[in-house]
Parts: C-alpha cells; sequence; structure tokens
C-alpha cells in the first residue's frame, strides 16, 4: 500500500499560559502599543457581559449566553476585519461585533426580546446573531458566493461553535466554499463544551481544524485565549480569502468559564476543580501581564480604563432600560415582509393581548 494524500495541521502560539513570548512575534505585536486597543476591547466585552448577566438575574433581560473567558477570539476577529466585510456569528462573539460597531444597547435590546437588537445601525450588513446552532454556515457561503459573483474585494466571517461542527449544515457549506474557492473564513470557538456535552462525546477527530481537509481548505489551530496568536493568524486568512486564495478554516482553542446561558447550570455537569484550572489562561490577564512587564500598562491606567468603560456600560445600560417596548405585533412584521395568512391571526390576537395587558 503507498500513500496517496499528506496532510498536516498547525498550532499557533505567540504568548504561553504565563505571558511569555514563544518564538517570533507578528510585526503588528513589536510595539505594545498596538496591543491596547485589543485589550481595551477585550476589557469593554468583559464588563459588558457581567452586567448582562446581573440584568438577566434581577428580571431585566432575558436569557443571556456569555462569553466569560472567550474574549481574545472575538476581539482578534473584530479587529481585523474591514467595514464592508460581513460577520455572521453564532452568540458567543460580542467583542467582534462591538468592535464593528453594534452597540452595547442594541446587544441588550436583542437578549431582552427586541426586535430592533438585530437591525445595526452602524453595520447594516452583518447578519443577526444566529441561535439555531450551525444555520449562518451556509449563510456565510451564500453571502461569500455573492461577493464573488460581484467581484467584491470582501470577505465572509462565520463563527460558530465546537457543536455546530457535527451538523450537516457545517459539512455542506465546507463543501462548498472549499469547491467554489468562495472569499469566506470559519472559526471554530472551541470552548470545549455544547451545552452539557463535551467535545470528547461529540467526535472522534483529533483536531476540529482537519475537518476542513476533507473540503480542500486548509484548516489549522489557534490558541484561542492568545489573542496575538489569533489576531495574526485571522488577518493571514481574510488576506488570503480578500487576494481570492479561498476560503480557510481556524479552529480557536478555548474554555467557557460560564454556564452555558443564564439559563444553565454548568456545575450540573461540570467539575468545579476543571474550570478553575482554566481561569489559569484567562485571556485578559495574559495580555494584560504581558503588557505590564513591557512597560505599557500599569495599575493606574486599568483604573482608569475600568472606570471610563465601566460608565459607557452603564450609559448603554440606561439607554436600554428607556427604550419603551415595542408593540407585540412587531415580532410578525419585523420578520415577514408579507405575512402569509397562517400568522395573520396570530398577530391579531398577539395584538389583542398587548392591549388587554397595557
Ligand atoms: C438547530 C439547533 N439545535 C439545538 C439547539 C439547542 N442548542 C443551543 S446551544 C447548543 C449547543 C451549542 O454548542 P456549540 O456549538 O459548541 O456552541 P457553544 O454554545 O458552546 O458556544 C444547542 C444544542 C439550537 N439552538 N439549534
Amino acid at each position: 500500500m503507498s500513500k496517496v494524500a499528506y496532510f498536516e495541521v498547525h498550532y499557533t502560539q505567540c504568548l504561553n499560559e504565563n505571558a511569555e513570548v514563544i518564538g517570533v512575534l507578528p510585526s503588528f505585536a513589536h510595539d505594545p502599543q498596538n496591543l491596547i486597543p485589543l485589550y481595551r476591547t477585550m476589557t469593554l466585552t468583559r464588563l459588558f457581559d457581567k452586567k448582562a448577566v446581573s440584568l438577566q438575574r434581577t428580571g431585566q433581560l432575558g436569557t443571556y449566553a456569555s462569553s466569560l473567558g472567550q474574549e481574545a477570539i472575538s476581539v482578534a476577529i473584530g479587529h481585523v476585519m474591514s467595514a464592508d466585510d460581513v460577520l455572521l456569528t453564532t452568540y458567543r462573539e460580542y467583542g467582534a461585533q462591538l468592535q464593528r460597531g453594534v452597540t452595547m444597547t442594541e446587544l441588550l435590546l436583542y437578549w431582552g426580546g427586541d426586535e430592533r437588537g438585530m437591525a445595526y445601525q452602524d453595520c447594516r450588513h452583518d447578519f443577526p446573531i444566529s441561535v439555531p446552532v450551525a444555520s449562518q454556515v451556509p449563510h456565510a457561503v451564500g453571502v461569500a458566493y455573492a461577493m464573488k459573483l460581484r467581484r467584491e474585494p470582501r470577505v465572509a466571517v462565520c463563527v460558530l461553535g465546537d457543536g455546530a461542527t457535527s451538523k450537516g449544515d457545517f459539512y455542506e457549506a465546507m463543501n462548498a466554499a472549499g469547491l467554489w474557492r468562495l472569499p469566506v473564513v470559519f472559526v471554530i470557538n472551541n470552548n470545549g463544551w455544547a451545552i452539557s456535552v463535551p467535545l470528547a462525546a461529540q467526535t472522534r477527530t483529533q483536531t476540529l481544524a482537519q475537518k476542513a481537509i476533507a473540503a480542500g481548505i486548509p484548516g489549522e489551530q489557534v490558541d484561542g485565549n492568545d489573542v496575538i496568536a489569533l489576531r495574526t493568524r485571522m488577518e493571514n486568512a481574510i488576506e488570503k480569502a480578500r487576494r481570492g486564495e479561498g476560503p480557510c478554516l481556524i479552529e480557536a482553542l478555548t474554555y467557557r468559564l460560564c454556564d452555558h446561558t443564564t439559563a444553565d447550570d454548568a456545575s450540573r455537569y461540570r467539575e468545579q476543580a476543571e474550570v478553575e484550572a482554566r481561569w489559569r489562561l484567562d485571556p485578559i490577564q495574559r495580555l494584560r501581564t504581558y503588557l505590564t512587564q513591557a512597560g505599557a500598562w500599569d495599575e493606574e491606567q486599568e483604573q482608569s480604563l475600568q472606570t471610563e468603560l465601566t460608565q459607557q456600560v452603564e450609559e448603554a445600560v440606561q439607554k436600554y432600560l428607556d427604550t419603551p417596548p415595542q408593540p407585540p405585533e412587531s415580532m410578525f412584521d419585523d420578520l415577514y415582509e408579507s405575512l402569509p395568512s397562517a400568522p395573520r391571526e396570530q398577530r391579531q390576537t398577539a395584538i389583542a393581548r398587548g392591549k388587554s395587558h397595557a
């Protein structure tokens, strides 16, 4: 028997868990000042996230999906995408959305069940958060196909979870993207768990990155808690796609430090020791340690950043709380261009019930 094909999956890490440089830093990271914007967005994402969880706990927000511990992935994505690119993501990538101009108020409206939370005023071509698992993956392929047909130098970036890679939508989309060499970058936020299902009960494959290879797409792994590594590999993938060199799959290895959503209790299926051990890999603390050791950050800067960003979060929350609710029929009117007959009666019922509760 002879070998007819060989494949490799590369792994990138720039800062190890002790914030020490591994190998050569990419050029943008030579000046630590260039890393401060990444640190700011990661910190804002975490402050926003903490506030959103407390709003839910006090009955002021619906079910919410936290991004605690996974901020580096979305922040790196947000920092390298161009305004004209299109983000199609699941529900944990607030860092990318905030960086692209989705407001915190819009995100809160979304989780508060308000349709206006999906009509982003400042990046209208990005897709709303996708809660159905993996449905955004074929959508991203459709978007990238349109970009290619129109010969636009734009890229679709699709973010999905590890569990989403078990779905048929994922495999079908990867196959089409590879076949047509579409300008799309897939990012797997591999946080180890699909609610209570650990990755080992999800697949027998050694890496998720290698799932790209069968589609003729390069697949690679990155330390998902190392924002420098993520930024450099994302930039490489996006630039390649923009040059017409086809799609790429990046598997970012991270960990969910929180419950799956505020409707979950992860202590029922996960050992506390596992979670505690993972806190040592916290992406925000890692970058802060690096910046501090490089002389680019100190306690005073940290305090003033926390004060500034906390105020931004509080203002966004107030705006959300001050937004008058939509009429109940908005859930029909925002979904349909023209209402099919079946939900017409439901719409009327919703209006009548709304009046009786007014
Ligand atoms: C099509 C579909 N099936 C089931 C669900 C219920 N569900 C919500 S999140 C989730 C797990 C997703 O896990 P993963 O893709 O790893 O993303 P994570 O939440 O861990 O970021 C499931 C099964 C859903 N939202 N959509």
